[in-house]
């Protein structure tokens, strides 16, 4: 008998079930009947004659400029975000309905936390195809994909959003707090709490956060290094890190996250909330004297976590999206809507977000070239140029292009992994993702890559536009006019991002208000800090540029 869930037949989020040599497609409430769940119901047949095209959507974002400064500056904007809101966590399936160990749903799926999810269940074990029913019997070797499709030949700069390195680190420093891939027990696994929750600076289990605090005012241990604030020494908080041998005792540092010790860029970021912390803490004190440390901890720990959402939704997420509508974070747009106040990771959120092409192979600070393999575990540079310095460096730094042919060479081995995790966990291919996240699927290669060339390779490699791997179709698409990313990235990631980020407790109609946050003050700093403010309040004068784009 032959499994006929080999072709994925069920269209619009229908679920294929075998039934011997047949199946059936359960296409309850996703809108649609039929076999296949091909046919719109009424309902469903109106919003897509009335819903823009994606494409239409761009030209409007990136358009009609004085339509969208008016809607951004009145009452207006609130309608519009609520509906952006809904669209996107819709996408989402809360609570999830795949994970990486079974192919259907199970109880597990639900409860155990060590698997990611998944948006899409495996490619079906006994398929003709590694990709299903199409493509080519063998894929070429992820080396040989990796060369061809990924390699860096010569930088590309990001010059459509003079994206900054800064930006780059940020990304890198933010997403390590919830993408934790347990590699030693396989790529569907993950030590992950599967939410922001500042893990990367307080540790991801309450022994790593003890060793990190001083337990005096809620503090954080530190060091001063020339009259400023910085992480503790190893030895003054033993907790596990990943450095080589070659890198002496005395210049070892503790930090939340074990990989972070590995590149100033992510040392800046974790110096940076280590001093709002501690700050943060002086406030809270301030202002309620007989609290304990236990309380001023966990109550700066609130206050840093919506701290970062707002950063990330108002400004990050801003500034990668790049068009005329103001983005911003508010809670209250959903606590009339039925939503989850829960998060978890799902691994086709964690691959896409491989954003290696933005490392630049130099780095440029104050007059010193650094080659990147002198930027690696050197975070003596911070001290030797002053933190200021250094931000103000890599502010003025264009990161990578996102995109085809622009990840140089320390970092082509991630990618290679990457291909080798993704035909490990069975991921359908990326025009069941297309679909999966109502994008037309694509038709030809140089509709995907929008170049001839690399369209023709694409075709000799996959032969069959319907088996192209989700990673290197996500790495190589053409961009999204104006934006930073890609399509895929702006249907499927921004639908896990903005859940993530607005599943967070913290946005749940019982915690939004100021005793959450020891009051007005720390409720003010969540609603109101912005990237320069996080810098320039824990920096000493003069605040350099601390910028998300490098300034023309
Ligand atoms: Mn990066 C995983 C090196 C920059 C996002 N990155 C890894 C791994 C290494 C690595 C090594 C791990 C493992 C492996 O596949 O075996 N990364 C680097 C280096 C740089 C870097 C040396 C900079 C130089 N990485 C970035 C940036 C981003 C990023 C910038 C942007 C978001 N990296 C990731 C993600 C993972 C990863 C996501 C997967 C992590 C996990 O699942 O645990």
């Amino acid at each position: 008998a032959e499994n006929q869930c080999r072709s994925f037949p069920c269209q619009n989020r229908g679920v294929c079930m075998r039934e011997g040599d047949s199946y059936t497609c359960d296409c309850t409430r996703t809108g649609y009947y039929g076999q296949n769940c091909e046919t719109p119901e009424f309902w469903t047949k109106v919003k897509a004659a009335i819903k823009p095209s994606a494409e239409t959507i761009d030209y409007l974002r990136n358009n009609l400029k004085w339509f969208w400064y008016g809607i951004n500056n009145s009452p207006l904007r609130k309608v519009v975000m609520r509906a952006f809101y809904k669209a996107v966590t819709s996408k989402v399936d809360s609570p999830p309905l795949y994970h990486t160990g079974h192919d259907y749903t199970t109880w597990d799926t639900y409860s155990d936390w060590s698997y990611y999810t998944r948006a899409l269940p495996p490619v079906p074990a006994d398929c003709p195809t590694p990709m299903g029913t199409k493509g080519r019997k063998e894929l070429p070797s992820p080396e040989y994909l990796a060369q061809t499709f990924l390699a860096r030949r010569r930088f590309i700069p990001d010059m459509r959003r003079r994206t900054s390195v800064l930006l780059g680190f940020m990304a890198q420093h933010f997403t390590h707090q919830f993408f934790k891939t347990d590699y030693k027990k396989g790529p569907g696994r993950t030590w992950s709490n599967h939410a922001v929750d500042m893990s990367h600076v307080y540790g991801e289990t309450t022994e790593r956060q003890h060793q990190l605090r001083t337990f005096q005012d809620g503090k954080l241990k530190h060091q001063w290094v020339d009259g400023e604030v910085y992480p503790p020494s190893l030895q003054d908080a033993p907790v596990h890190m990943t450095y080589p041998p070659n890198v002496p005792e005395e210049k070892r540092f503790a930090i939340g996250h074990e990989f972070f010790g590995m590149l100033p860029g992510l040392f800046v970021w974790a110096t940076v909330w280590l001093r709002e912390h501690n700050r943060v803490c002086d406030v809270m004190k301030e202002l309620h004297p007989d609290w304990d440390d236990e309380r001023l901890f966990q109550t700066a720990r609130l206050i840093l976590i919506g701290e970062k959402i707002k950063i990330v939704v108002d400004e990050y997420i801003q500034h990668l999206a790049g068009s005329n509508v103001q983005l911003f974070w508010d809670p209250e747009l959903l606590f009339e809507e039925r939503f989850q106040y829960q998060n978890r990771i799902v691994v086709e959120f964690n691959h896409p977000y491989h954003w290696h092409p933005l490392m630049p192979d130099q780095f440029h600070i104050n007059g010193t070239t650094y080659d990147m393999e002198d930027f690696l575990y050197n975070n003596d540079l911070i001290f030797k140029h002053g933190f200021n310095v250094t931000v103000d460096a890599m502010s003025r730094q264009i990161a990578g292009q996102f995109g085809p042919k622009n990840i140089g060479a320390v970092n082509l081995k991630v990618a290679v992994e990457t291909i080798k995790r993704g035909r490990e966990l069975r991921m359908q291919p990326l025009n069941e993702y297309r679909k999966r996240f109502v994008t037309p699927p694509y038709k030809t290669f140089q509709e995907l890559t929008g170049d001839e060339e690399i369209a023709a390779q694409l075709e000799e490699a996959y032969g069959d536009i319907d088996a192209v791997e989700p990673y290197v179709g996500w790495l190589i698409e053409k961009p999204v006019p104006g934006n930073v990313l890609s399509r895929m990235f702006l249907q499927m990631a921004s639908p896990f991002s903005f859940g993530g980020v607005l599943a967070n407790p913290i946005c749940s109609p019982g915690w939004w208000k100021p005793s959450t946050f020891g009051g007005e003050v720390g409720f003010n700093l969540v609603k109101t800090t912005t990237l320069k403010d996080l810098f320039c309040r824990n920096m000493n004068e003069p605040c350099g540029l601390v910028s998300f784009a490098v300034p023309e």
